[in-house]
This record gives structure tokens, C-alpha cells and sequence, in this order.
């Protein structure tokens, strides 16, 4: 058993539907534990920032607007092996190419409103979780 903490994002399209109870659902339901979780509406800076890997690609400045323009759900999940499986749950970026089952299949509209994000690499994980919490903010179950 390796108990990893991934990242994830319900994402403004899917929020805006109320879907995040569904995708919640969904998360337990696979065997990760929310152990963090807040609303908040990402100002341009926070959103810039955080997906400051992607700046000068084409998509980046519509994934920006598209990312401040309603709230999110920002959480932080644990579970064995959890960010590979977290990423196999949400399933690929473009949802005509995700597996049936996967989130992206489910709720995600195109490549760009695609519902949910996830960590894609420990690194990362541990960088986008203390992009938005603090360890006093962080409740692991006893
Ligand atoms: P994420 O980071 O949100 O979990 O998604 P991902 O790893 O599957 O995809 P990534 O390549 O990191 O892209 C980040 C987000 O940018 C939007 N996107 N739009 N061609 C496009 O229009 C395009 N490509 C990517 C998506 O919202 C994607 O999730
Ligand atoms: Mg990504």
C-alpha cells in the first residue's frame, strides 16, 4: 500500500450544473477520502499560476477565462496509489477519448470544460495541494 495525497478540482462547468455532489459520490465511492475541501472563485493571478506550465500554449488564455468563471471546489483526496488512480477515474483530458465510467465521460462537455482536474505526478501534487491549503487545513481520518 503506498497512501498518496493527490489534487482536484471540480471545475467551474460541472459546479455550475451542481454536479458536485455526483462527483463527490464518486470519489468515495472509489476509495479516496476527501481529507480537504473549500469553494472559492480563482482570481486571473491564482489561475495564471497554477497552471503557469501551459503559459504560451494556444489553449491557455481561454482555460484562464474559462477557469474564473464561476466557483470551484478545490480538495485534497488520499487513497492508495491515489494520484495514478484519481487520474484513471477522471479519464482523459478530451472527453470523446475518455473510457466509459470516467468522470470526463460522464460530466465533461469538450477538451477545454472537461469538469474535473487532477495532479498528474507526485511533484505536482505536493505543489498544487499547498498552492490552496495549509497543512492546519488538512484532516486526516485517526
Ligand atoms: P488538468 O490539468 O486540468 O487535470 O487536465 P489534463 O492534465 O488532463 O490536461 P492538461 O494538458 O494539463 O490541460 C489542462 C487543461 O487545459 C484545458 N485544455 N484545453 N486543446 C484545448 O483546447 C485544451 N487542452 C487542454 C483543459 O481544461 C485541460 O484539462
Ligand atoms: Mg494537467
Amino acid at each position: 500500500m503506498t497512501i498518496e495525497r493527490t489534487f482536484s478540482i471540480v471545475k467551474p462547468d460541472a459546479v455550475g450544473r451542481n454536479q458536485i455532489g455526483a462527483i463527490y459520490h464518486r470519489l468515495e465511492s472509489a476509495g479516496l477520502t476527501i481529507v480537504a475541501a473549500k469553494m472559492l472563485r480563482l482570481t486571473e493571478q491564482q489561475a495564471q499560476g497554477f497552471y503557469a506550465e501551459h503559459e504560451g500554449k494556444p489553449f491557455y488564455a481561454p482555460l484562464i477565462e474559462f477557469m474564473t468563471s464561476g466557483p470551484v471546489m478545490v480538495q485534497v483526496l488520499e487513497g492508495d496509489n491515489a494520484i495514478t488512480r484519481y487520474r484513471e477515474l477522471m479519464g482523459k483530458t478530451n472527453p470523446e477519448e475518455a473510457a466509459c465510467g470516467t468522470l470526463r465521460a460522464d460530466y465533461a462537455e469538450s477538451t477545454r470544460l472537461n469538469a474535473v482536474h487532477g495532479s498528474d505526478s507526485p511533484e505536482s501534487a505536493a505543489r498544487e495541494i499547498a498552492y490552496f491549503f495549509s497543512d492546519d487545513e488538512i484532516c486526516p481520518r485517526d
